[in-house]
């Protein structure tokens, strides 16, 4: 049943349930999400949510007006309602206060059963949760989630910004991919074969050679990998930005724990009430320093632990999780840097270790790292090599053939300065910033070997 009276807002303005004891003993028009009725015969208790907020409200048989204290009788959960009631002060609240309602207005009836239960308990499997995500991000907590990584994206933005970055959009239908071991998902492009971009590698050197020096993209990064786990998607949101002019690989990694240090620093101010309901303290994962060590150091770690790796290995989800462990332990830290991996496990483009450390290390490496987060990698990258000859002789090494790549290797013939970068997953961070099992709790649509929808 909708009551016919006039539209409110042209009466008075919203208030946001935030607000709502600013406004003690006050009139007030709040819109909302119902998230639960409880109907008994002299008063029923509609509660009301918001972006900001939830709060109760009450009808009363002698208070409201008649065809509103009806109208709650049929109301169903998850309705669209406008209110206009007294903000009153109930000590017996959780809120220490409610609303008393005048007149309720149904603006647009939920129909029922709800194919999730949004209640605090929340019950619903994840699978079903994605399937009607825009239901289950009515859930607060859940809807914080996404509020904290707006933010991250906010801060690293700001942070890429202040340090002299430019943000670019590259294409993400290109034709060829550099990142061994990530598969390409094939697309018809009028007839002719083109592939969903794998990273933004190529195109972030092109504009580093492009003048820019240092340039940063948020974008999609499509993998066409059948991984079945709580860390990998087709479709994920990349963070990746690249630097000229470095002298070392090390300089990459050092902006990096800055950026870090940076983020996790502001973001209680960002995001302090979301943090609060996620029960997450960003700042007691503060670092003062990263540990860096190299990935043979860490296999000499692994074995204490009974895990060994062959020289030229990476090492596996259960090395990186028991690693995680390790580092906590004897370095006090969430965060670990791995450096200096196996030539063979990394992509032809990375610069390789100079002679010296080969030598010391027993197998050819690159100046490259990850970077690991809870025994989690967030973050991987490297200086490339940008002597053009050199960069040849890695592709064929790799068995790719450089004539193939001629774009990406026109960048390194007219003056390319030395430089580095790095690729983050916005949703790993995310996942692993707030302790999600699941990265797929951090992503509002997640894409994976199954899902293709909604
Ligand atoms: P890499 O392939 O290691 O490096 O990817 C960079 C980061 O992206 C995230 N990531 C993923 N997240 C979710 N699902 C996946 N399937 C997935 N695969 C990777 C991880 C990873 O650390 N061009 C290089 C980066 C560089 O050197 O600049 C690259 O793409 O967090």
């Amino acid at each position: 049943m909708v009551s016919t009276s006039m539209p409110q807002s042209i009466l008075i303005s919203r208030t946001l349930i935030k607000d709502l004891s600013d406004h003690l003993d006050q009139e007030v028009f709040l819109q909302g999400w119902v998230q639960d009725i409880r109907n008994l015969s002299k008063i029923k208790f509609v509660l009301i949510r918001d972006r900001t907020g939830d709060m109760q409200t009450l009808a009363l048989a002698k208070e409201t007006e008649a065809d509103s204290f009806a109208a709650i009788n049929t109301l169903t959960p998850e309705s669209v309602v406008e209110i206009i009631g007294m903000v009153k002060k109930n000590k017996e609240s959780r809120w220490g206060i409610e609303v008393l309602i005048k007149n309720l207005k149904v603006i647009s009836s939920a129909a029922t059963p709800l194919p999730v239960d949004n209640s605090e308990k929340g019950l619903t499997h994840i699978d079903k949760r994605i399937d009607h995500r825009f239901l289950d991000t009515r859930n607060l907590k859940h809807q914080a989630i996404f509020k904290v990584r707006s933010k991250i994206v906010k801060l690293l933005t700001l942070f890429f910004d202040a340090n002299g970055f430019t943000n670019i959009h590259t294409p993400k239908l290109t034709k060829i991919g550099v990142e061994s071991g990530a598969e390409l998902f094939q697309v018809n492009y009028f007839g002719k074969p083109m592939y969903l971009a794998q990273s933004p590698q190529v195109y972030k050197q092109m504009f580093v050679s492009g003048g820019f020096e240092r340039v940063y993209e948020f974008g999609p990064i499509f993998r066409a990998e059948k991984s079945h786990t709580t860390r990998h998607l087709t479709e994920f949101t990349g963070v990746d930005f690249e630097m000229g002019f470095i002298s070392d690989y090390t300089e990459v990694m050092d902006f990096i724990e800055r950026m870090f240090i940076n983020l996790l620093e502001k973001l209680p101010q960002e995001a302090g009430e979301e943090l609060k309901l996620l029960g997450v303290n960003t700042l007691s994962l503060l670092p003062q320093k990263i540990p860096r060590i190299t990935l043979s150091e860490a296999k000499k770690l692994l074995l204490s632990k009974g895990k060994t790796y062959a020289p030229d290995e990476d090492l596996d989800a259960e090395g990186e999780k028991l690693l995680g462990e390790i580092v906590k332990e004897k370095y006090g830290s969430e965060f670990v840097f791995l450096t200096l991996f196996p030539w063979k496990v990394k992509p032809f483009y990375q610069m390789k270790g100079d002679d010296a450390v080969n030598k010391k290390l027993a197998v050819g490496v690159t100046k490259s790292f990850d970077l690991l987060f809870n025994g989690v990698e967030i973050c991987s990258g490297s200086q490339r090599e940008h002597r053009y000859e050199i960069w040849r002789a890695q592709a064929k090494e790799k068995s790719l053939n450089p004539d193939t790549m001629k774009e990406y290797g026109e960048i390194l013939q007219y003056g390319a300065p030395p430089h580095g970068g790095a690729g983050f997953g916005l949703d790993r961070i995310t996942q692993k910033l707030l302790g999600l099992e699941n990265v797929r709790e951090a992503v509002l649509l997640p894409r994976d070997p199954e899902r293709m929808t909604p």
